[in-house]
This record gives structure tokens, sequence and C-alpha cells, in this order.
């Protein structure tokens, strides 16, 4: 039997953080007026900007807000939260203090009536070799329980290292997209076939490369269709791309919510 419910709103890559206060911002303002008008909300993974262990978020009165918020809501509607891979470490301290639900990587829902599968998207991107390599480490909960016996402050650094050392990856990711060779950041079909073939199922939804669209693919005489969530930020118009959405799931059918529009 697996999950179902009448209507949701899913979101990932909100990447919160208190130097990003209008995205922020934004995402209490989905937890007060959007998120009630649905039975659950399905957040697909970074959440946050990063995560380094549940104990941080009692130092930080910007998580504790999220916490609050999340919590509050998870009294309204179901929350269900899949890890991204700048959040894994979100432990059942912090869940059980929200009400939030952790699902498996991926997960097979029902939706108002039709399956979906859903997954953050960082294990779909198996052109990303060296990323799946670090992935496979720091996945390991041997390696998880030593970082989290490191000081917070170690921890933070870490934290901090690896994103600098991401953005660096991903601007070289970028070039290589150009000249029409797809973005070795990207989901491969391969991986796509290979995680709905494991559920039998033809429907994808996940996050993590920021390029939301909704796609109809094939390989090898399979076919479906992906849904890819957007990521939040309204701190950077430089960008001239402001942009918060969510998937919504219902009756109707599945659409983009534009929550700046909204
Ligand atoms: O999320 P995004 O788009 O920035 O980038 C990802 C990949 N980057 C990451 C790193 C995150 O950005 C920052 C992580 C914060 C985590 C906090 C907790 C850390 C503690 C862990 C200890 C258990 O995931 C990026 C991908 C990109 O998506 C596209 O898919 O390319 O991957 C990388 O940048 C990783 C490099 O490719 C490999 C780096 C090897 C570094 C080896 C250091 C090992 C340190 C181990 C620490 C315990
Ligand atoms: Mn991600």
């Amino acid at each position: 039997m697996i999950l179902q419910c009448a209507s949701a709103l899913l979101i990932s890559d909100l990447h919160l953080s208190p130097s990003m206060p209008l995205t922020a911002q934004r995402f209490f303002d989905f937890c007060e007026k959007d998120a009630p008008k649905v039975e659950a909300v399905f957040i697909l993974g970074d959440l946050f900007e990063y995560w380094v262990g549940d104990d941080a978020a009692l130092q930080s009165p910007f998580q504790l807000e999220v916490k609050h918020a999340l919590a509050k809501l998870s009294t309204k509607v179901k929350i269900y939260y899949l890890h991204g891979n700048r959040d894994f470490l979100v432990g059942k301290y912090f869940l059980s203090k929200t009400g939030m639900t952790l699902l498996p990587d991926p997960s097979k829902i029902d939706i108002a009536g039709s399956e979906y599968v859903l997954c953050h998207g960082d294990s779909l991107c198996t052109a990303d070799t060296g990323y799946q390599v670090f992935r496979s480490w720091v996945r390991k909960p041997w390696v998880q329980k030593l970082f989290l016996r490191l000081p917070l402050n170690w921890r933070r650094s870490i934290a901090n290292q690896l994103r600098s050392k991401s953005g660096v990856q991903y601007q070289k990711a970028i070039k290589s997209s150009v000249d029409g060779v797809q973005a070795k950041t990207d989901v491969t079909l391969a991986a796509c076939a290979a995680v709905l073939r494991d559920a039998s199922s033809n429907q994808l939804i996940h996050g993590h490369t920021h390029l939301p669209k909704h796609h109809h693919e094939q390989l090898q005489g399979q076919d479906w269709q992906r849904w890819v969530l957007s990521d939040w930020d309204l701190d950077h118009p430089e960008s001239g791309r402001p942009r918060a959405s969510a998937l919504l799931i219902n009756q109707g059918g599945v659409s983009y919510a534009d929550l700046i529009k909204a």
C-alpha cells in the first residue's frame, strides 16, 4: 500500500539561509497562505543552504524560525521531507520537532489518483562521476557519525569549503553545456529510466538541477514524463530571474504554481 493524498504542493531547493531574507520570507508566507490549501506538502530536499547537524539548529535563530514555521504548518497539513545533497544530515530531532515525516529517496506516492516517483535528483546525475563518488562516501552512516562528532565550527568550515568548491565545479559544468552538449550536472536518461523501471512507474518528479521543466522522454521503448522543480531565489535581482514556484497536483492534474505572481 503506497502513501496516498488527494492534493499536494511540492517544493525543493529553497537553499534557505539568513543571507537570503526575501526568499525566506516567501517560504514563511508559503507556510501561512499557500500550503494550508492542500492535503500534503512534499519538500524534495535542499530546503536549507546546508545542514551540519540538528544541534546547530538550536544555536541559530534563523533555523529556529524555520523550525517554528514548519511545526505550525504540520498542525494543518502533512509535511513529507526527502533529503537533498545539502541537507542530508537533517535528523530525527529536527524532524520530530517540526512534525515532518522523512521519506526515502526515491519514494513512490499516489497523489490525486496518479502515481509519481519522487526524489531529490542528485542520484540521477550519473554523468557527474566525481560527485557520485563524493555522494557515496558522505551517505555512509559511519562517515556521518564521525562528522557529527566534530566541533560545530569545524563542521561549518568543512561545509563552506564544499560549497565554494561546488560553485567552481558548477561554473565549469555550465561551460560544458554550451554548444548543445548536455551539462554533466544534469540528470541522465539512463538513470531516470532505471529509477522508474524499478518503481514500475512512468512519472518522475525531482529538483536539484534548477532546470524547471515538464519533459516527455523515452529510452529503448520505455517512456515517461518528468517534472523538474525550480529553485527559489528572490534575493539576487541582478541575476534577472527572481524565482519561487511549486508543483501543484490535484484533481485538475499537474501544474507549476508561480509563487512570485501569486
Ligand atoms: O547543490 P549544488 O548544486 O551546489 O552542487 C551539487 C554538488 N555539490 C555538493 C556540495 C554542496 O554544494 C555543499 C555541501 C554542504 C553539505 C553539508 C554537510 C557536509 C558534511 C558531509 C559529511 C558527512 O553536493 C556538486 C555537483 C552538483 O551538485 C551537480 O550535481 O557537481 O558536487 C561537488 O561539487 C562535489 C565534487 O564534485 C567532488 C568534491 C570532492 C571533495 C572531496 C572532499 C571530501 C570531504 C569529505 C567530508 C567528510
Ligand atoms: Mn541539490
